[in-house]
């Protein structure tokens, strides 16, 4: 086959053509829907929990892409008192949790009764901070994690601050990588004491939070979440590295196909001018989901800027799309369908192999088109998202 018309990944044709395999449009239909809706409907709860000033809410409000003075952020820098677990919702994600968990540490603290004061059933994962090496209690809590067949994750938090006080007391023999090091042997030595032999410690600083370990911890929490939950957790994920922004244009581009097939079988307006059908409606919801996702709109851009210290005017400079900004209505999603009539109908070739769509869905044509907007539209955003986050890491000249 002609490879320039190899648009979609074998991975997209086997999901379509398993979605179509019984026959059935309607119960495909609701079954594709359902799985886009997950991303906004099945929950993710991650526990932070760890010794009192720690950072742990400090975490939550960047791991939320908030700063600590919002409305809805986490009190942070004061002795926080409270016994009960506090759930923050994501903003825009609001079946994401980020819960800040009472502070651990009292002499006689039992990991045991902690965990169930807590309701550990609830949690997806659990992230232990330390600002020093790992105590007993950290060690005894993942232990108790452990058994109760749930994942945890040491964080050690604060290396900003290490950094800057061997830059001042260590000036000629400064050196970052030894340093974390450093940070980095001495907590797995501690953990190794206290009996937790494979273990991985990442780096954080909750200042900078798209430095040091971040990412490295990024890949491993997907890894180890189900493919449903991990698509929700990368989503969610503040717009703070180039790894981040890939991830996410990758997980909507797994499901651009259904979109697409939903879309197009639910046609009831035929697109004025063009020889498709398509469901509007649909499409606007999903190109709304990728602004929101990508940070695109203004609220989101001015936090960028506020955070790395920038202009709004600067980082919108480099936007190059004329669609990025704009509002997401019906005109819009016609105007953009008109611009891809000719690349659509490029991959409809393609798409005719697949046996069922052809005759399924109300015009493989108009499969084809939307395919084609949603992806290209996918790609002008992502696009234009790494340029303003570039924008806002470049330091200032
Ligand atoms: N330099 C630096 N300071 C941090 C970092 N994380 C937190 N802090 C500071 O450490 C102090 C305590 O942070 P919190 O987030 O309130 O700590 P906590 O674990 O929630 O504390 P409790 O609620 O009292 O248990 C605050 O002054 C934060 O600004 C970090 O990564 N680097
Ligand atoms: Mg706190």
């Amino acid at each position: 086959m002609d490879s320039s018309i190899k648009i979609m990944s074998d991975e997209e044709l086997q999901g379509i053509n398993s979605a179509l395999e019984g026959g059935d449009l309607c119960a495909a239909i609701e079954k594709l829907s359902e799985s886009l809706k997950d991303l906004e409907n099945v929950p993710l709860n991650i526990a932070i929990t760890g010794e009192s000033g720690t950072g742990k809410s400090t975490f939550v409000n960047a791991i939320r892409g908030m700063s600590d003075e919002e409305i809805g952020s986490a009190k942070t820098g004061v002795v926080e008192t409270t016994k009960l677990p506090t759930p923050y919702i994501h903003l825009q994600y609001p079946n994401v949790t980020v819960w800040d968990l009472p502070g651990i540490g009292t002499p006689n603290f039992a990991a045991d009764g902690y965990l169930k004061s807590v309701d550990f059933s609830r949690y997806d994962f659990f992230i232990i901070l330390s600002s020093e090496r790992f105590k007993k209690n950290d060690i005894d809590l993942a232990k108790a994690i452990h058994a109760m067949d749930k994942k945890f994750y040491f964080v050690r938090s604060k290396v900003d601050s290490d950094l800057h006080a061997s830059m001042i007391r260590r000036k000629k023999t400064f050196n970052e990588e030894n340093i974390l090091n450093e940070i980095r042997n001495n907590c797995i030595q501690s953990l190794k004491d206290g009996g937790i032999t494979e273990c991985k410690v990442f780096l954080l600083s909750f200042l900078e939070l798209n430095k040091f370990d971040f990412d490295e911890m990024r890949n491993t929490l997907e890894k180890d979440l189900p493919e449903q939950k991990r698509n929700i957790f990368l989503l969610s994920l503040p717009n703070i590295s180039l790894p981040v922004l890939e991830k996410k244009r990758q997980a909507l581009r797994k499901e651009i196909w259904k979109w697409a097939i939903i879309s197009s079988a639910l046609a009831t307006v035929p697109i004025p001018g063009l020889s498709i059908y398509c469901d509007v409606d649909i499409l606007v919801n999903a190109m709304i989901s990728y602004q929101k996702s990508f940070g695109l709109d203004q609220n989101s851009i001015e936090k960028l800027a506020d955070k790395f210290g920038k202009c709004v005017s600067e980082l919108r400079s480099v936007i190059k799309s004329p669609i990025v900004l704009q509002e997401i209505n019906r005109e819009l999603i016609i105007t953009l369908l008109t611009r891809r009539t000719t690349g659509g109908l490029m991959i409809v070739e393609y798409v005719r192999i697949i046996p069922l769509l052809g005759g399924l869905v109300a015009g493989g044509v108009s499969f084809g088109i939307i395919y084609q907007m949603l992806s290209g539209f996918l790609k002008e955003i992502a696009e234009d998202a790494v340029r303003i986050l570039m924008k806002a890491l470049e330091s200032p000249h």
